[in-house]
């Protein structure tokens, strides 16, 4: 397979990083907070190196990260000018139609290219690839490159920035990627000053109250269940996030509301899109893959956190096929 020609390791990457000058960090849509973790640590990484750095994102930073939020970063594609930049990262992006690139084509990108991940799926597109995927977080690779001796030292800033792309991958050391590698990597984190305690304040206790309103009425009629409740899910009516005005990018936590119900199994959260009926769903059971799911429904992800898109024009279809799905992984064993 090609995928293991231009498989890379983490002293090339971080040869790579010391070699070039001029970087273009890109992550993926919708960034959650890994992808902001891992592309500030490495943009402000960068930087202490003395290189001309650029983190492309693809939208406004949601509220809940903007303590975090380095200044200068690119935030619309519009005028990028490719002399400026000699290499282009991809962080966390396991294809390149999930990249951040706005409405640039990337076959048409002219630059050298370092693509690091944890996805499983990550289809190596790249000229280099580090794919690691028992890694618990992109995060958690970048710590490993800086620590192997990228050309800079890791400053408290930079530790918290890795220590908030964990914590939010891990769901604060509680999802079942949470290894004994991952907590030593913490721990070494913990070393170099970074304030966990703001990045819990800020990630996990820091919701606005219309949010837990929001939340309140998703699960007090908006709460489906199936499988004799080995199944449960949220179907988001259109309306209810502008009655409460929560902005969806900003309620990354919602299906951990899903997630603490006993007995429930595999959880998804279900909203209106163009082409149907976006889905984001959660396995508490290693043995149930979501990602297989998300894989058959236009998606993909991990195992135990994927994302995919039912195509029907109504939501009782929708949930029909849901619920084939899971039975089907339910009924696998
Ligand atoms: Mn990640």
């Amino acid at each position: 397979m090609t995928m293991e020609k231009n498989k890379t390791s983490i002293e090339k990457a971080a040869e790579l990083l010391r070699k070039y000058n001029n970087f273009l960090i890109v992550t993926h849509e919708n960034p959650d907070g890994d992808a902001f973790g891992s592309g500030f640590a490495l943009l402000q990484y960068l930087r202490l190196a003395g290189k001309n750095v650029e983190l492309l994102l693809p939208e406004q930073i949601p509220e809940k990260y903007s303590d975090f939020t380095p200044s200068g970063c690119l935030t619309y594609a519009t005028g990028l000018d490719w002399a400026n930049f000699d290499f282009i990262i991809y962080l966390d992006t396991p294809m390149p139609k999930r990249a951040a690139l706005s409405d640039l084509n990337f076959k048409n990108i002219p630059l050298p290219s370092l693509n690091i991940d944890h996805h499983p799926d990550n289809i190596a597109y790249a000229q280099w690839n580090l794919l690691i995927p028992g890694a618990a977080a992109t995060a958690e690779i970048i710590f490993m490159i800086f620590r192997a001796g990228a050309g800079a030292k890791i400053t408290p800033e930079i530790a918290s920035l890795l220590m908030l792309g964990i914590v939010m991958d891990t769901g604060g050391f509680r999802f079942d990627n949470t290894s004994p590698k991952v907590m030593r990597h913490a721990a070494e984190l913990l070393e170099l000053d970074a304030d966990y305690h703001h990045v819990i304040n800020e990630m996990f206790f820091s919701t606005p109250i219309s949010q837990l309103q929001f939340q309140a009425e998703l699960v007090s009629h908006h709460l489906k269940k199936a499988c004799l409740g080995r199944l449960a899910w949220f179907y988001v009516p259109p309306g209810l996030v502008e009655k409460y005005d929560v902005n969806m990018r900003n309620t990354e936590g919602l299906i951990e509301a899903l997630r603490a119900i006993r007995g429930a199994e595999i959880v998804v959260i279900m909203q209106n899109h163009e082409m149907g009926f976006k889905i984001s769903m959660r396995s508490k059971n290693p043995e149930y893959s979501v990602g297989s799911i998300a894989r058959k429904l236009n998606g993909g992800g991990h195992e135990m956190a994927a994302g995919g898109l039912i195509k029907t024009a109504t939501l009782a279809d929708a949930e029909k096929i849901l619920i084939s799905h899971v039975e089907g992984v339910f009924n696998a064993l």
